[in-house]
């Protein structure tokens, strides 16, 4: 339905008032590091970011950190559960008294992160109670051989703080902890280090070792002959008297780290990495989404719920004239609505509490236009409130869709009238039914409607103020897809250019968002993934008539590849009738598309196959292309920086047959490859068989069925390094087989 003369995302300048706190899709990896300390790299050389973790999310990334204990350790315990994240990007190491005993949290990345040389660095803030210390050390197992001093191994420590005033303390200890134990240290004051947060670098070498405190070099040393091998990371609190009397501690206390990052040095690019379309290149890779963005992209496949007047009065849009008394659903069961939607795999659902016409689905204080004076359930209903229960009883996440374009409200218009109004609703819906994940602002305003500058930055603060975790439509986190048919573009780039404003004012109907053109000069690129909605029906509303329409199995899979498989999510509407129930048409067409789906999907044909890569990144098994199809979307394979084309060879360990690939890039990082072809030996070398351009969070494609034990997946073109973390190959069986027709 687009007679509309209000762009979807055509909202003005004034958005610029709003703080840019607001904006989560600028990662703070990256604007931090631009400012962050790092030692002179030398003549022709750069810093490259190897590993990092910002804490970003709401669990300890596993595949990054082990978890230590439950054990005991010095006077007290180390336990995984005081080890978390605090949502707000920081890593706690809690102290606490649990019974009799005293329990602390430890990280490590032993086997998951292990690297020799570079400059280390952790940003955190101490905690306040004596009895107890943090510390940020490097490890290794060889740390206990003798005969070759610290070159072996040597526990490094960069920062280790049993004091309460500004005192800290730098430790080398190497050849095991017994009676060949070698050491060397320094300690020192730094004012005001026990308050705030704080950097603590190390810039290690074969030859030597330097440390720093906030950038300020506090010990050089080559003690020990350093450690030339790799070693792992260790952020720790102990307990124990060198840190005071823990029963005189107020707990429980706690050491809270901002981020570690591990650079290293690579040879600046002579030509790549420095000139204008290089620069643009390394910026647009570099952003990342938000923990909010990444939780909503991997829902994959959602619902949307048009349900208001217009079922009893078979429209599109209702004008507001619709007395509430001809909202009369005699069987509305909200259960048969989520059950539906469950059953088809969608993990959210969408509902218009308010569309166009103004009728609220919540019994609203605000207006007397809703539910309330309707004949459901004699006034008492809240379908809002039932639909939010029903989801959180399926362990399905909630959406809200609240028109701006209200045709009922006799304030709109009134610019400032109908924006205190509409905020009032606002607050009202997202303050009473629980969390809400998705936050719908449709742009469609008809073209006689009356003039209205909607507050688009009040509306925004709103959201992220009464519902932090949750995405918003048409506003700063997700864009629409640009139609309403379901069909994301091939080429789908996650990273677009908001041009100075804060917020993703981009023409969301434009064939090209994402390619380095469209980028231009770059100038506020920003995370903005696009959201496809599509109806089931030729309508958002259910009207008898097309009953017979309900698009087919064919159809819907059509979609699903064009937009889950085009690094988008599909939202997919189901229009209840005026009963209150999804048609039994609609009902029988889900299960169809999803036993389809499951059919495809049923096996991982490349699961586990052995994979090798042209380049591997650092050389490091962390990233090696055993990580992409190891079933562990968190861990992946890349290459150096500015290695932008590379291939990666599957052994599948036998013949087998298919016709889908699935691609999935770590999105995380950003989103990067821009063109690659999969490929089967032909007996003399490699023939093609797919190709594509983008991949972002998933790439699908459907092709001839091949038959082959091997297949090379070549990235033909990325920005600034490609990252692959899932891999699939299925066999897509005829439809008609699978419904037995
Ligand atoms: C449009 C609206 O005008 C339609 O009625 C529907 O709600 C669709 C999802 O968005 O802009």
């Amino acid at each position: 339905m687009k007679t509309t003369s209000f762009p979807r995302v055509g909202f003005g300048l004034f958005c610029v008032v709003l703080c840019l706190s607001l904006w989560p899709a600028v990662s703070r990896a990256s604007s931090a590091s631009e400012e962050e300390f790092l030692p002179s790299a030398g003549e022709g050389k750069t810093w490259q970011l190897v590993w990092s973790d910002e804490f970003e999310g709401r669990e300890v990334d596993q595949s990054k950190w082990e978890l230590l204990g439950d054990w005991k350790r010095r006077d007290g315990f180390w336990v995984k559960e005081d080890s978390y994240l605090d949502g707000q990007g920081h890593l706690i190491l809690r102290t606490k008294k649990d019974g009799d005993r005293y329990t602390c949290g430890a990280v490590r990345t032993r086997g998951k992160f292990e690297y020799r040389y570079g400059y280390w660095v952790c940003r955190c803030q101490f905690p306040k109670e004596q009895g107890h210390w943090p510390a940020f050390w490097l490890h290794c197992d060889s740390v206990g051989k003798i005969g070759d001093d610290g070159r072996d191994g040597t526990e490094i420590d960069i920062m280790e703080k049993p004091w309460r005033e500004d005192r800290t303390t730098q430790n080398l200890h190497w050849d095991g902890y017994g009676k060949e134990h070698r050491s060397a240290g320094t300690t020192f004051t730094v004012p005001g280090l026990s308050e705030g947060f704080h950097t603590f670098g190390l810039y290690w070498t074969p030859e030597e070792y330097v440390f720093y405190v906030n950038g300020q070099e506090t010990w050089r040393t080559r003690a020990g002959g350093v450690s030339q091998v790799p070693e792992y990371a260790k952020l720790t609190e102990e307990i124990g008297k060198w840190g005071g009397d823990i029963t005189q501690a107020k707990l429980p206390d706690q050491f809270v780290v901002d981020y570690v990052r591990v650079y290293d040095i690579v040879d600046t690019p002579a030509s790549a990495a420095n000139d204008a379309t290089g620069s643009l290149i390394k910026r647009a890779a570099n952003v990342r989404p938000s923990p909010q963005q990444l939780a909503w992209q991997e829902l994959e496949f959602i619902a949307f719920i048009h349900y208001t007047v217009n079922a009893f009065t078979d429209k599109e849009w209702g004008d507001g004239t619709e007395s509430p008394s001809i909202f009369n659903p005699t069987q509305l069961d909200v259960r048969q609505w989520v059950q539906t939607c469950k059953d088809a795999g969608m993990k959210m659902v969408i509902l218009t509490a308010k569309h166009h016409d103004g009728f609220c689905l919540w019994p609203s204080q605000y207006t007397e236009h809703s539910v309330k004076n309707s004949p459901y359930k004699n006034g008492q209903g809240d379908i809002v409130g039932e639909l939010a229960q029903a989801c959180r009883e399926a362990g399905l996440k909630l959406g809200l869709y609240v028109s701006p374009w209200d045709r009922h409200e006799p304030t709109y218009g009134d610019t400032k009238g109908y924006n205190k109004f509409y905020k009032n609703q606002l607050r009202e819906i997202l303050s009473n039914y629980g969390e809400v994940t998705e936050v719908w602002f449709d742009g469609a305003k008809g073209e006689n409607a009356k003039d209205m500058e909607y507050d688009w930055a009040g509306y925004y603060a709103i959201v992220r103020e009464l519902q932090p975790h949750a995405v918003i439509f048409n506003g700063p986190d997700i864009r629409w897809v640009g139609n309403e048919r379901g069909y994301a573009r091939e080429s789908e780039w996650s990273v677009v250019n908001s041009n100075g404003s804060l917020f993703g004012i981009v023409n969301c109907t434009a064939k090209d968002l994402g390619s380095l053109k469209a980028l231009g000069a770059g100038e506020r690129l920003v995370w903005y993934p696009a959201e496809t909605d599509v109806s089931i029906r030729p309508g958002w509303f259910y009207h008898a008539k097309e009953d017979g329409r309900v698009k087919s199995v064919e159809h819907l899979l059509d979609i699903y590849f064009s937009s889950v498989g085009y690094n988008s999510v599909l939202l997919l509407n189901l229009p209840p009738d005026k009963r209150g129930l999804i048609h039994e048409n609609d009902v029988q067409r889900l299960r169809e598309f999803r036993k389809v789906l499951d059919a495809i999907f049923d096996e991982n044909l490349a699961a586990g196959a052995k994979a090798t890569a042209s380049n591997v990144r650092a050389g490091n098994p962390s990233f090696a292309a055993t990580r992409i199809a190891d079933g562990d979307a968190r861990t992946y394979w890349t290459t150096d920086d500015w290695t932008t084309s590379a291939a990666v060879e599957f052994d599948l360990g036998k013949e087998c047959t298919f016709n889908v690939a699935e691609l999935a890039e770590y999105i995380k990082l950003g989103q990067r490859i821009a063109e690659f072809v999969l490929e089967v030996p032909d007996g003399t070398g490699w023939r093609p068989f797919a190709q594509g351009t983008t991949v972002g969070y998933k790439r699908l494609l459907r092709f001839d069925p091949v038959t082959t034990s091997k297949v090379r997946v070549r990235i033909l073109d990325s920005r600034v390094c490609p990252t692959l973390s899932g891999f699939g190959l299925y066999f897509a069986p005829p439809i008609k087989d699978v419904l037995g027709q």
